[in-house]
């Protein structure tokens, strides 16, 4: 383990295990979180020993429960674009690692959080994982890059679907709609 204080991250035989740890706050994407996610995953990047990055939440009820609404609620509109550019470029990052990424599922999979899956390679969810992108009910759009990626993973009429109405599906629907 390094010197992070939102994030956990470890190798042991080649694997990566990158754990966002704010169980308190079912693991919401802080600025401080997402920077040192970046931090990390350029470790990862220049590191040929990693050979696969595993991303998960700590605790056994969420993944990530998306972007910290209670820091959001605090930004001005230049801050909003800003938070958006730096979280997008984060996750950019991620899905340009040269090693497989896999999203380990352990729950709430919402807003940022389900960005965060997007970004991944591959996405294994546990029976209690759920998935949304709630941001409409908050007044504002999926921010992290989910209108793209989420189209290219279940599609354009599920990812409008999911966007359009907020609304959460369980791991079943989710593995359903693929
Ligand atoms: N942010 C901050 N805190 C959160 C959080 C979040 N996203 N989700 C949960 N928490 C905190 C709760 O506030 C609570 O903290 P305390 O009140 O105890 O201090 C703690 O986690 C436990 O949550 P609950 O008590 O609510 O737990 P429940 O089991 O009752 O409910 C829940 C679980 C996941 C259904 C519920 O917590 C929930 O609805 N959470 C919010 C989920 C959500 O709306 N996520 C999407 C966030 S929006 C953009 C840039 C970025 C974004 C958008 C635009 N632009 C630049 C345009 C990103 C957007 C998002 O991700």
């Amino acid at each position: 383990n390094m010197e992070y204080q939102n994030i956990l991250f470890s190798v042991e035989d080649g694997i990566g295990l990158l754990t966002i740890n704010r169980p308190k706050a079912l693991n919401a994407l802080n600025a401080a979180t997402v920077t040192e996610m970046k931090d990390c995953v350029g470790k990862v990047a220049a590191n040929s020993d990693i050979k696969v990055l595993v991303i998960t939440g700590s605790g056994d009820k969420s993944f990530v429960a998306g972007a910290d609404i209670k820091e959001m609620a605090t930004k001005n509109p230049a801050e909003g674009r800003a938070w958006g550019i730096f979280g997008q470029s984060v996750f950019t990052e991620i899905e340009k690692l040269p090693q497989p990424v896999i999203a380990a599922i352990n729950g709430f999979a919402l807003g940022g959080g389900c960005e965060l899956s997007c970004a991944c390679d591959f996405r294994y969810a546990s029976e209690n994982a759920k998935f949304g992108q709630p941001e409409v009910g908050l007044g504002i759009t999926p921010g992290f890059g989910g209108t793209q990626r989420l189209t290219r993973v279940v599609g354009r009429g599920y990812a409008k679907e999911l966007i359009y109405t907020g609304g959460m599906i369980d791991a079943q629907e989710a593995h359903r709609i693929g």
